[in-house]
């Protein structure tokens, strides 16, 4: 049942007034004194409050106002009934401090119980809308949440399939991707384009001598390094083993060549302190571009570039032959 608190000094009037509404159907709750009838708002927190105006103590305007400043009466919405509200001063007074109606004494009671009526379908209806409100700002919080944690789902997969563990390089599915991207690309506009394969001389008998942990230190390092000396635009991965490649862009094989010798150079160049010792490793590089011997395909590209890694062992490695 719908309840309506009725606030209002004068005991005729309230009796009135109650045994209106209460015939209606409504729960009433009443006091003769309006500083009763804060409290009263706030503990059961009717539907509807229906205040006279002049009252002693506490007039129907501070009354609303006070309600107003409370955030647990402040929804609740109510109707001035006065015998006052002959002027249009009296009335923007009245609507002004928060009422949202009025009723004039004395009472019309089919008045009064049609505004009370449609007073307490909009607030319900009101009250529902918040409530959807408050359901929709819930849902749009758990979806951007959602949604976040999708992006760094997506984030992850996408890392995990073309980066390397090891290095944190590109892997070997993104090389051959980014290496039949970027030979087309070459091809079609007639731009050059080389690759490097670097592989770690001797690296097995250094991985016997020092293990296998302090190998995987160097081939950390050793990517690091490469990583520092290539350019935007350079695709650098782990090819795999102690294997690297990049692939240059824009770049023709004379240039690689020379870029190449300055990734050796600087692998040459590093220490690895064990703490023990002070160890050191050397790369051979093969470079080819897609001019040289005039490559059919990607695959080819890199079988020159591989051909040319393997020249480079056999003239004695920690060089670059193209
Ligand atoms: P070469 O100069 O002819 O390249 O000699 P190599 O010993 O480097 O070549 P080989 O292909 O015979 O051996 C490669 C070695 O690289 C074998 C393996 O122990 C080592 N290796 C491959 N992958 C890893 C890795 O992830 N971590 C470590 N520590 N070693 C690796
Ligand atoms: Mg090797
Ligand atoms: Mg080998
Ligand atoms: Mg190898």
């Amino acid at each position: 049942m719908q309840q309506v608190l009725v606030v209002d000094d004068e005991l005729a009037h309230l009796n009135a007034l109650s045994e209106l509404l209460q015939a209606a159907g409504y729960e009433v709750l009443r006091t003769r004194q309006p500083e009763r009838a804060l409290a009263i708002a706030e503990s059961a927190g009717p539907d509807l409050i229906i205040t006279d105006w002049d009252m002693p103590g506490l007039s129907g305007v501070a009354l609303i106002q006070q309600l107003k400043a409370h955030p647990a009466t402040r929804d609740i919405p109510v109707i001035m009934c006065t015998g006052k509200m002959t002027s249009s001063e009296s009335l923007e007074t009245a609507l002004g401090a928060g009422a949202v109606d009025y009723v004039r004494k004395p009472v019309d009671p089919i008045e009064l119980r049609a505004r009370v009526r449609s007073m307490l379908q909009l607030s319900a209806s009101h009250r529902a809308l918040l409530a959807k409100e408050e359901a929709l700002t819930r849902q749009n919080a758990q979806l951007r949440e959602l949604n976040a944690l999708l992006d760094r789902q997506k984030r992850a997969l996408h890392e995990a399939a073309t980066v390397d563990r090891l290095t944190g390089l590109f892997n070997r599915d993104y090389l051959m991707e980014q290496l039949s991207r970027e030979f087309s690309n070459a091809q079609r506009y007639g731009h050059p384009f080389s690759c490097l394969v670097i592989d770690v001389d001797h690296f097995k008998s250094f991985n016997d001598r020092h293990g296998h942990l302090v190998g995987d230190v160097v081939l950390r390092d050793t990517a690091q390094l490469l990583l520092r000396h290539t350019r935007r635009g350079d695709v650098l991965g782990r090819f795999g083993g102690e294997e690297f490649v990049v692939l240059l862009p824009g770049t023709p094989a004379l240039k690689a060549a020379a870029l190449a010798d300055v990734l050796r150079g600087a692998v040459a160049q590093a220490v690895y302190d064990t703490g023990e010792e002070r160890l050191q490793v050397t790369v051979s590089v093969g470079v080819a571009d897609n001019r040289v011997g005039e490559p059919p395909n990607e695959m080819a590209l890199l079988k020159h570039a591989d051909e040319a890694l393997y020249a480079a062992k056999r003239q004695g490695r920690d060089r670059v032959v193209r």
